[in-house]
């Protein structure tokens, strides 16, 4: 039973999940964090979903975590905080995320969209980690994240000052994928979920697993790491359907195996 979020099947192979804490601009709570653990940790074998898209509402993706929250725990609290493992099931999520952003996205909300796989984003949005301005810093990989998607200089400018960045801005430095007019962001990341809900899951699986290792290893441990894979998906049938499909000129149809 989901109390924060609103999970609905808009299409064939895609799951759409909507933050649903409007009043408080969608912080993200230690329960909506773990529901939302929860909700791709499920999706994560059930081979009916092939891609999701992660979305707010108009005025925030999310306003970063439960401040009110956050200021009942001590140095232990933080240091076992529940939240740490729910952050660590959403990363090992192995399929496309796609976040459709319009509004505020900071703090931890800035962290989601970062592990999103494909960014659409409203061309209103604001993306930023304020946490400065509370006497802290992000801490849900928004230092080690930002710095890999902007390099040094933006990403310092943003942790230290605490100022966002328009949606163009983060277009221009990599942090997102497209600018869409506010109200057509949800409708162009259902369409790119579509788009990928037909592709070979297997092979999507593994491009993302072979593009984070980019951002985890040296050009020579990525290549290999990348050949590995490619090997692997010469042994599933899906490679097979594709080749075929492509030389026969008809549209393959995947089965994930
Ligand atoms: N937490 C709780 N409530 C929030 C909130 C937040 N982050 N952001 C907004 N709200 C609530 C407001 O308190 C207000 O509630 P009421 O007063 O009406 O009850 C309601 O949402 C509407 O907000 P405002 O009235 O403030 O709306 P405005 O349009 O005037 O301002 C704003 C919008 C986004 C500029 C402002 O609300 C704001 O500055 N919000 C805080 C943004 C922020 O500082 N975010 C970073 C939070 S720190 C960790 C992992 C991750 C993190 C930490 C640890 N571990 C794994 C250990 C992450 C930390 C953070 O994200």
């Amino acid at each position: 039973m989901l109390k924060f979020l609103l999970a609905e099947t808009p299409a064939d192979g895609v799951l759409l999940i909507r933050l649903n804490r409007p009043e408080a601009l969608n912080a993200l709570n230690t329960a909506l964090l773990g529901e939302l653990a929860t909700l791709l940790g499920q999706s994560a074998t059930d081979s009916r979903v092939r891609a999701v898209v992660i979305t707010g509402n108009d005025r925030a993706f999310a306003a970063g975590a439960d401040v009110k929250e956050m200021a009942a725990l001590n140095a232990v609290g933080v240091l076992q905080d529940a939240r740490v493992a729910h952050w660590a099931r959403i990363a090992a999520f192995p399929k496309p995320l796609i976040a459709a952003v319009n509004g505020f996205a900071l703090g931890g909300g800035c962290e989601l969209v970062m592990q999103a796989d494909i960014v659409v984003a409203g061309r209103t949005a604001l993306f930023g980690q304020p946490e400065i301005n509370l006497g802290i810093i992000p801490g849900a990989g928004g230092t080690q994240r930002l710095i890999r998607a902007l390099g040094k200089a933006l990403a310092s400018q943003m942790v230290m000052t605490g100022e966002p960045i328009s949606a163009e801005r983060a277009l221009q430095a990599g942090l997102v994928s497209e600018i869409t007019e506010p109200e057509l962001t949800l409708e162009r990341a259902l369409a790119l979920a579509d788009t990928l809900a037909a592709k070979a899951p297997i092979a999507l699986q593994q491009a993302k697993d072979v593009l984070a290792q980019a951002q985890e290893t040296h050009l020579s441990g990525g290549l290999a790491y990348e050949r590995k894979a490619f090997c692997l998906l010469a042994a599933t049938d899906d490679r097979n359907e594709g080749i075929s499909a492509f030389l026969e000129k008809r549209t393959p149809t995947y089965h994930g195996c």
